[in-house]
């Protein structure tokens, strides 16, 4: 069958301190609760292990490095990996990154998609990264991760995944149609992504009052004009006195929200998806094929 119940599983604030171990096991119950509702898939957040560090100058290299990961699974994200395994539950995750080549450190705003046998089946590096790189005195919270993370170097990739095509995403990534678009140009029919999106956008104050509308219009727009479902999965609530929006939700190819979380804590939002709706739209008003006119978009690949 090529329908799946999955999830999108929120979380709420990480506290700086709070060990990978604490934020594992509040994630392991959100997925034995996914299962208890029949999802086979778990959508986590960006950044899933720890708050959101880009929101503070951390100069201290041995004080940044904590935040990332060297190895996937390792010690701490291994419960994650054995519970898909025994549940029979495929997962999405977000992570800091961090690999040294040649003696060289590199850092990416990563994710993962692991099979529903406990397996890495997918990688993924934040492509769109906002923020600034240097510290700006003005700004109560930091958005560091142009300074804390590389551009990632992986494109959009799209994966057989449980019967269907799936890529990833990150965050920011989900303003950016030609995301969607060209996951969806590679045949993806889920995508999956994590967010921290503070409810403050600091540049145009005026704006902060439509980040939980900006946030679905995105996400919407990129099901609806790609023929795909998305599962939009935040970290939310108040994070070390910086307010992240919530609102994770599972919206369907035609655009429509299907189930949406209504708290800003850990919660869990489930919906059966069927990856065959998505030819409702890719066959018919959407059909890339017969309708797309790339010989007209030439300046959406100029740099
Ligand atoms: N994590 C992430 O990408 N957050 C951004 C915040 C706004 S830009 C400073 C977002 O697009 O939601």
């Amino acid at each position: 069958s090529r329908k799946i119940v999955a999830a999108a599983a929120q979380l709420g604030p990480i506290a700086r301190t709070e060990p990978r171990s604490s934020a594992v096991a509040r994630m392991l119950a959100l997925m034995e609760e996914a299962h208890r509702r029949g999802a086979r898939l778990v959508v986590f957040p960006e950044l899933a292990l720890t708050s959101f560090f880009p929101r503070w100058l951390i100069e201290d290299e041995a004080a940044l490095d904590a935040f990332y990961e060297t190895e996937m699974p390792n010690a701490d994200t291994r419960p994650l990996f054995d519970a898909a395994a025994r549940l029979g539950i495929g997962f999405y995750l977000g992570f800091a990154e961090l690999l040294t080549e040649g003696g060289v450190k590199r850092r990416f705003n990563a994710s993962i998609l692991v099979d529903p046998e406990g397996r890495i089946a997918g990688r993924y590096r934040k492509v769109h990264l906002p923020g600034h790189y240097h510290p700006e005195d003005w700004r109560r919270f930091q958005h560091l991760e142009k300074r804390y993370f590389e551009h990632g170097d992986l494109g959009f990739p799209v994966y057989d995944f449980m019967g269907g095509k799936a890529g990833m995403c990150l965050c920011n990534d989900r303003r950016w149609p030609e995301t969607f678009r060209v996951l969806a140009l590679r045949g993806a029919e889920l995508v999956m992504l994590g967010y921290n999106t503070p409810q403050h956008y600091p540049q145009a104050p005026e704006h902060d009052h439509l980040q939980d509308f900006h946030n679905h219009l995105s996400l919407q727009a990129g099901a609806y004009a790609n023929g795909c479902w998305v599962i939009g999965t935040a970290k939310a609530g108040l994070e070390e006195g910086c307010e992240l929006i919530g609102g994770s939700c599972i919206v369907a190819p035609t655009g429509e929200i299907v189930a949406m979380a209504q708290t800003r804590g850990d919660e869990v939002v489930t919906a059966e998806i069927d990856l065959d709706r998505c030819s409702e739209l890719r066959k018919n008003i959407f059909n890339f094929a017969l309708h797309r006119e790339p010989g007209d978009y030439g300046p959406i690949c100029e740099g």
